[in-house]
């Protein structure tokens, strides 16, 4: 499954549109505060999840992406639903990760969810 995280990553960054070469200061990494819902899981060559999010600060506006996460135990704490607050952790625009994830509202109860994962 590393294409997908791959081409997944991919889109992303073509979704964020970075414009032009960044400023040297943008190789530092920054932390910003970010807020969503869960919409996806993946758990495969890599931790990833698929987050609708605000705003985050003046690095993106919102939308729905894919973030990696590189903390197993930051990646526990996430569930498909789960309304959730965490720090992004950015190096320009090509890298990033999620951290410090705090769950602000669990997934609700889904009738139709069979608890059977495809992984
Ligand atoms: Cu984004």
């Amino acid at each position: 499954m590393r294409l997908l995280a791959v081409s997944l990553l991919a889109l992303s960054l073509l979704a964020c549109g970075g414009s032009g070469p960044e400023p040297v200061s943008s190789r530092e990494w920054v932390e910003y505060e970010m807020e969503g819902e869960v919409l996806e899981l993946k758990d495969a060559e890599q931790m990833i999840a698929i987050i609708d999010h605000g705003q985050i600060g003046d690095w993106m506006g919102a939308m729905t992406m894919g973030f990696p996460i590189r903390d197993r135990e930051q990646f526990e704490k996430l569930s498909e639903g789960a309304k959730i607050k965490a720090a992004v952790m950015a190096r320009g625009h090509a890298e990033y990760y999620l951290d410090k994830i705090e769950v602000l509202e669990a997934a609700e109860e889904r009738p139709t969810d069979t608890g059977e994962s495809e992984q």
